[in-house]
């Protein structure tokens, strides 16, 4: 190849590269600072330190919490300790974070919570789907909750060939579920690359114990997963396109897309407000700050709510937001009568009377 031919090449080649670069930086919100907006009543939940990622409240008031996750890039301040499920009682005046018991026959040293999702039957039994990273790996454990006793029996692990990097899952039925995928590739570098180039490979899934498969694709990163109250709406948080989907679920349990929230902030879990039907969304204003983690200039926490999430003009407003003096890298928000739990990837929790 001539020099020019050469020197020409590698002139695309960095322009792309830097154009790539600055495109990352834009997707992580990499010079966002957050504006405080402060709750009154509020304080860090006791036992909760190392992550809250996700969190599912009964229509009873008790709060299951996924702790403890390992996730390849993000902060870890107890990598050692296997994850856990607490619970929390939101009637109690005071309440308190408690471990559940696992029963016998689950593998608790390799236990790595992610996204979950309640689920009751018929009869009134309580059902936990937990997303598992055992070995880094995507797993779905069932789990039935047995109140009295404060536990978790394990009843089934499921595994899929659709079913990797799994992030949040919905359960919508009897063992029937959609699941985020949050990256294509499994590998932790090609997944790097992945972020870098943004191919909008990643997808949800539908999962029924007789047929699997991608219902809707196209996302840069699918993240959080929730259902609205009547549900016909699943609703569906793409990190780093920064947006909400709307979607409305079919008979077959295919997705149509009705419309897009596009806010400005990378969301995380979403869970809905069951007195409103609004989404709460818990969000990271700057997500360099989560992967270049420094404590003396830490991610912050930022919380939305969506209203009128149906209509023409969706009305988004900031239910709190701290730069990480408080509460760092916030994924996700749950209500019940008044009260609000504020989770986060690696970090405390916050427990708030609105
Ligand atoms: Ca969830
Ligand atoms: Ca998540």
């Amino acid at each position: 190849m001539g020099k020019l031919a050469t020197l020409t090449l590698l002139g695309a080649s960095l322009a792309f590269l830097g154009q790539r670069f600055s495109a990352f930086r834009e997707r992580m919100n990499a010079s966002r600072e957050v504006e405080p907006v402060e709750l009154q009543h509020c304080h860090l939940i006791e036992k909760l330190e190392n992550g809250s990622e996700d969190i599912d409240i009964l229509p009873t008031g008790l709060a299951f919490i996924s702790t403890g996750l390992k996730y390849p890039g993000m902060p870890d301040f107890a990598p050692d300790e296997p994850g856990r499920i607490f619970l929390m009682d939101l009637n109690e005046p005071a309440p308190k974070a408690q471990a559940l018991k696992i029963s016998d026959g689950f593998d608790t040293e390799l236990f790595n919570p992610h996204g979950i999702s309640t689920f009751i039957n018929k009869e009134g039994t309580v059902y936990l789907y937990v997303v598992n990273h055992p070995h880094m790996e995507s797993t779905v454990e069932i789990f039935k909750f047995e109140e009295q006793q404060r536990s978790l029996v394990h009843l089934k692990t499921i595994k899929h060939e659709l079913l990797k990097s799994l992030n949040d899952i919905v359960v919508v039925g009897p063992e029937q579920f959609y699941a985020t995928r949050d990256h294509y590739f499994t590998n932790f570098f090609l997944a790097l690359l992945e972020m870098f180039l943004d191919p909008h490979w990643t997808y949800v899934v539908f999962y029924s114990p007789s047929e699997v498969k991608v219902v809707a694709k196209g996302f840069g990163s699918a993240n959080g997963i929730t259902v609205s109250r009547d549900q016909k709406y699943i609703y569906v948080a793409d990190v780093t396109d920064k947006n909400i989907h709307v979607m409305e679920k079919q008979e077959n349990w295919d997705l149509t897309q009705l419309k897009v929230i596009q806010l400005e902030t990378l969301v995380d879990n979403l869970t809905v407000d069951p007195a409103t039907g609004d989404i709460l969304a818990g969000c990271h204003p700057n997500v360099l700050k989560l992967l270049n983690y420094d404590p003396k200039d830490p991610p912050g926490s930022e919380v939305l709510r969506i209203q009128n999430v149906l209509s023409d003009k969706p009305t988004v407003s900031t239910v709190y937001a701290n730069n990480g003096s408080v509460l760092q890298g916030s994924s996700v928000a749950s209500t019940y009568h008044g009260k609000i739990l504020i989770g986060t990837v690696f970090h405390k929790a916050l427990y708030c009377v609105l």
